[in-house]
């Protein structure tokens, strides 16, 4: 029966799970059955406001209406087409987003990291065409404590060696150097850097913010050495940080923009790239693509997810609400917190003891959030959240840190 199995039944799920999946995550133990807006209820029935959102995949909540009527309108009509034949979709997908960034090109992949893979693939081919560096020979500089996906040659590249350990040998020419400090990008440019691959936000390293002046500063410095500038803002585009991207804080136009996925509303996995025709012209037909890249049923659900956070105006209900609960949680006063830090409704709260067990315990009460790092707990509920849910979500959070 529907929302009304024992915990009995929870466990069985649970077990079944350890049992037959590879055990690449510790989940929390709550075993979610079906969710709406900013709410989901787990096999007993219970119920738990979503503060996670699926890591800003749910920016628009969960099952949004407009983004599920196109869903099930697409799924009606065509799913997938490959393309080696047109759609009606991909071409209204691509204009419309390029009018929504202010961008001339996009090119449609499926996940996060397959978009980042082809920024990677556009600024090496723009390095060597464009810019005339030897074959071979292009290097991309990016930040310490990055996290852009998952592949090989992307955790290659990361400071974090629970995601490299075992996994290499590693794609060579990248170069790292501290997020936030300027003056360490200026210096690992050489003549042979194409791209400088960065997140506005560094989120997985715990909602780092940059110093005031830096996406700027790092947008002068490419600009006067000819290297491109690709903001991966898979996580923080889209309205999470109370803007349509994080970039556009320090009025910042990025050569090329990463975007996955609230590109989609949580609903099927959608990304893209998206920059001028001098970048994305390097691609020729055969040089890149994807299956399922592109294809109707993702085109259809992108476009409905983008007009959600259009008419919706997401971007500034996070700026205003994100404000909101930064002051509500910055009157909490307890010796394990040692930082609140924020950007529109992406929050962070960096303890001094692990954040673990303050996860399990807001769980218990109706609140799922997730770790970040150990220390710090990342607070992101859907951007569609109402103002008395946002409050009921500062009450518990307030419990929690009662003694
Ligand atoms: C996991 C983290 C978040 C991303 C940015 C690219 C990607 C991601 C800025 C890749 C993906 C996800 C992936 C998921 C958990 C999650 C995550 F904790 F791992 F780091 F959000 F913070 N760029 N982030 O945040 O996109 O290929 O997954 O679609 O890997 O466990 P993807």
């Amino acid at each position: 029966m529907e929302g009304q199995q024992s915990r009995g039944a929870a466990e069985e799920l649970i077990q079944l799970e350890d049992r037959w999946g590879a055990h690449n995550y510790r989940p929390l133990d709550v075993v979610v059955e079906r969710a709406e807006g900013v709410w989901v209820w787990d096999v007993q029935g219970r119920r738990y406001l979503d503060c996670l959102s699926a890591y800003s995949a749910l920016n628009q909540g969960h099952r949004h209406p407009r983004i599920m009527q196109a869903l099930a309108e697409q799924a009606g009509r065509v799913t997938l087409t490959s393309r080696a034949f047109r759609n009606d979709q991909l071409p209204r997908f691509v204009a419309e987003l390029c009018a929504l960034c202010g961008m001339e090109m996009a090119l449609p992949m499926n996940t996060g990291a397959e978009a980042v893979e082809t920024a990677i693939k556009a600024a090496r081919r723009w390095g060597y065409t464009h810019k005339r560096i030897p074959p071979e020979r292009a290097e991309i500089v990016v930040c310490e404590n990055n996290f852009h996906g998952r592949t090989t040659t992307i955790v290659g590249f990361s400071s974090e060696l629970l995601y490299r350990d075992g996994f290499g040998p590693f794609t060579p020419g990248f170069r790292s150097v501290p997020f936030g400090d300027a003056e360490a990008l200026e210096e690992a440019i050489t003549p042979n850097t194409c791209a400088f691959l960065f997140e506005p936000v560094q989120c997985e390293a715990g909602i780092l913010i940059p110093p005031e002046g830096y996406l700027r500063e790092a947008a002068g410095i490419c600009r006067r050495h000819r290297v491109l500038l690709l903001a991966d803002e898979i996580q923080t585009g889209l309205g999470r940080t109370g803007a349509l991207l994080a970039c556009h804080h320090e009025e910042v136009q990025p050569d090329l923009v990463i975007l996955g996925k609230a590109l989609s509303g949580g609903v099927y996995p959608v990304s893209a790239v998206v920059s001028s025709r001098e970048v994305l012209e390097v691609f020729r037909p055969g040089s890149h693509g994807s299956t399922y890249g592109g294809n109707p049923l993702a085109c259809a659900v992108a476009r409905a997810a983008l007009r959600v956070i259009e008419e919706e105006r997401l971007p500034d209900r996070s700026a205003e609400l994100g404000a909101w609960l930064l002051y509500e949680l910055r009157r909490l006063r307890h010796p394990h917190i040692k930082e609140i830090r924020g950007r529109g409704l992406l929050v962070g709260i960096e303890l001094l003891v692990p954040a673990r067990p303050y996860c399990e315990k807001l769980m218990d009460l109706g609140l799922l959030c997730k770790e970040t790092h150990d220390y710090v707990i990342r607070l992101a509920p859907p951007l569609i959240i109402a103002e008395k849910d946002l409050a009921w979500a500062a009450t518990q959070l307030r419990k929690a840190f009662e003694r």
